[in-house]
C-alpha cells in the first residue's frame, strides 16, 4: 500500500468533497429592497414572501444535480430568517405567516424530504446589533447564542458559512474582535460532521473570487494562518491556487451567483446565466478539485424565478448526459502502465477504468514520472478527459500530459498541472482516437490515479 502523502483530508472534509455541487440561497429584506448589503435599519415589515415554498426551491436544485443547500440564516443586515430568541430583527416581527414563520425550518423540512443536506450562513458582520464593534464580549455572546440556536434546532447541518466581508473594516469605532475559537468549538460540539467555511477555513476555504473559477493549478493544501476572515491574508491569488506543500488540507469552495447579484432583483431576471456559462463554471470548479456552491436567490414571492428554474433543469440535463452513468467512453477498456506499486495487480492500470473510485493505479515506489495507456474502441470521439487522485492518500501530481493515438499516430492533446480530487480537462477540439496516454511528468510522491474518464459534451 503506498504510504499517504500528508496533509490528508479529515473524514468530514472527505464527506464534503463528495457533495461536489450544492445551492446557496441569499434571502431576506434585501430581496424586497433591492439592496446587496442592507444597512440593518430596514423595517422587518418589508419581508413578506406571500407564496414562499421551499419545496419548490429544493425541486429546482435537485433538477440541477445539487446535493444540498446553504441558506443565509442571517446576512449583514442582521435580519434573522428564523425566529431567534436573541433578536427582534427577525421573521417573528413580520406579517409573514402571521409572525409564526421560520424559513430555516421550512427549508430543513423540504431538504429532509428530498434527501438534500442543509447548511447555514451566519454573517459575523451584523449591522443591526447595537453591541457590534462596541462591546466585543456582548456581541460574541449574542453570536454564540444565535449559532447555537441554528446548530441545535434544525437537525444535521453539513456546512457553516462565515463570511469575511465587512464594510466597516478599517473603522476603529466598529472594530469587532471575534471569538473564533469559541464559535468553532460550538460547531464541533453540536455538529461534528459539519465543515466550516471562511477565507481561512478551518475546513474549507474561499477560492478568492466570486466568478466561479478555481485556479488552473489548484492545490487542496494551504499554509496555516491565524483565523481572520477578510483580512486579505491569504491573498485572492493564494486562495485561488492553494499552496503546494502547505501543512493544512484546506480545499476550495467556489461561490458564484446565477445572477449578477447575490439577492434577487426584478431587473436581473433577464440576466440569469445561460446553461453553457453554468457548465463552464462547473468544469472550472468541480473539475479543478473544488466544490461548487451556486447561488440561486428566491424572488419576492418566495419562489425561484421561472428563468432560474429552467436554467437549473437545463444544466442538470447537460451534466447527466455528459458525465452521468454510462457516459464514460473509457469504462472497462484495457489499460497498461509503465509500472505498478510493488508489481501488485491490485495497483495495476485496470483500476482507473474499473468504475470503482476506491481502487487506484499506483506507479512503482519512488517513480514520480509514470504513464498509463488505455485502448479505446477505434473511432472513439471525446472532448473531455476526467482524471482523479485518491485524495484520502493526499494530493501528489504536479504536472501531466495527455496524448491520443489515431491511425497509429500519437499526438499531444492537452497538458496540465494539478489533478486532485477531480480534474476535468476541457480539450480545445473534439478528438477521435483509438488509444489514450496520460503521462505524469512530476509529482510530490509516487503518483496514484483512481479514475480516467473520457466524455463528450452533450448538446443542449
Ligand atoms: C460576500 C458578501 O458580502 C455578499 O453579500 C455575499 O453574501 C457573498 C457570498 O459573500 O462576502
Amino acid at each position: 500500500m503506498p504510504p499517504p502523502q500528508g496533509p490528508l483530508p479529515s473524514p468530514r472534509q472527505l464527506a464534503w468533497h463528495e457533495r461536489e455541487f450544492y445551492a446557496f440561497v441569499h434571502f431576506g429584506p434585501n430581496t424586497f429592497t433591492g439592496e446587496e448589503w442592507g444597512r440593518g435599519d430596514e423595517d422587518p415589515a418589508v419581508f413578506n414572501p406571500g407564496a414562499l415554498d421551499c419545496r419548490q426551491w429544493v425541486q429546482a436544485f435537485r433538477s440541477a444535480g445539487m446535493t444540498g443547500v446553504v441558506l443565509t440564516a442571517k446576512h449583514h443586515d442582521g435580519f434573522c430568517n428564523w425566529p431567534s430568541r436573541h433578536s427582534r430583527h427577525t421573521v417573528a416581527h413580520t406579517a409573514w405567516r402571521g409572525g409564526r414563520g421560520d424559513v430555516v425550518r421550512e427549508l430543513a423540512d423540504a431538504c429532509r424530504e428530498a434527501g438534500l443536506a442543509l447548511g447555514v450562513y451566519l454573517s459575523p458582520w451584523d449591522r443591526n446589533h447595537p453591541d457590534y464593534g462596541r462591546n466585543d464580549a456582548a456581541y460574541n455572546d449574542f453570536f454564540a447564542r444565535q449559532l447555537e440556536e441554528l446548530l441545535r434546532g434544525y437537525g444535521p447541518l453539513f456546512e457553516v458559512w462565515w463570511d469575511g466581508a465587512n464594510g466597516d473594516r478599517g473603522d476603529p469605532a466598529k472594530f469587532q474582535e471575534y471569538d473564533w475559537n469559541r464559535f468553532i468549538g460550538l460547531v464541533r460540539q453540536h455538529q461534528p460532521e459539519a465543515v466550516i467555511f471562511s477565507d481561512t477555513g478551518p475546513d474549507i476555504r474561499w477560492i478568492g473570487n466570486e466568478s466561479g473559477v478555481a485556479g488552473a493549478t489548484c492545490w487542496a493544501t494551504m499554509h496555516s494562518r491565524r483565523m481572520d476572515p477578510g483580512s486579505g491574508d491569504p491573498t485572492p491569488a493564494q486562495l485561488n491556487a492553494g499552496e503546494e506543500g502547505g501543512d493544512a488540507w484546506l480545499p476550495g469552495e467556489v461561490d458564484v451567483s446565477i445572477r449578477p447579484g447575490w439577492f434577487w432583483r426584478a431587473p436581473e431576471d433577464a440576466r440569469v446565466k445561460s446553461v453553457p456559462e453554468l457548465v463552464k463554471i462547473y468544469e472550472e470548479s468541480v473539475g479543478r478539485g473544488c466544490s461548487l456552491i451556486l447561488n440561486v436567490p428566491p424572488d419576492a414571492r418566495g419562489l425561484i424565478h421561472e428563468t432560474d428554474v429552467q436554467r437549473l433543469a437545463g444544466l442538470g440535463t447537460v451534466l447527466r448526459a455528459t458525465y452521468g452513468p454510462g457516459t464514460n467512453l473509457a469504462a472497462g477498456r484495457p489499460a497498461r502502465a509503465s509500472s505498478a506499486w510493488g508489481g501488485d495487480p491490485a495497483f495495476g492500470a485496470g483500476a482507473v477504468t474499473d468504475g470503482d473510485p476506491r481502487s487506484s493505479w499506483a506507479a512503482a515506489d519512488g517513480q514520480t514520472a509514470a504513464w498509463i495507456e488505455i485502448d479505446l474502441e477505434p473511432g472513439t470521439v471525446f472532448d473531455r478527459v476526467v482524471l482523479a487522485e485518491p485524495i484520502a492518500l493526499g494530493q501528489r501530481v504536479r504536472r501531466f500530459t495527455v496524448e491520443a493515438r489515431d491511425n497509429g499516430q500519437w499526438s499531444a492533446i492537452a497538458s496540465g498541472t494539478t489533478i486532485g480530487r477531480k480534474r476535468i480537462v476541457v480539450l480545445d477540439t473534439v478528438i477521435t482516437a483509438d488509444a489514450l496516454r496520460v503521462s505524469v511528468l512530476d509529482a510530490r510522491a509516487t503518483p496514484l490515479l483512481s479514475e480516467l474518464g473520457l466524455h463528450r459534451l452533450a448538446a443542449r
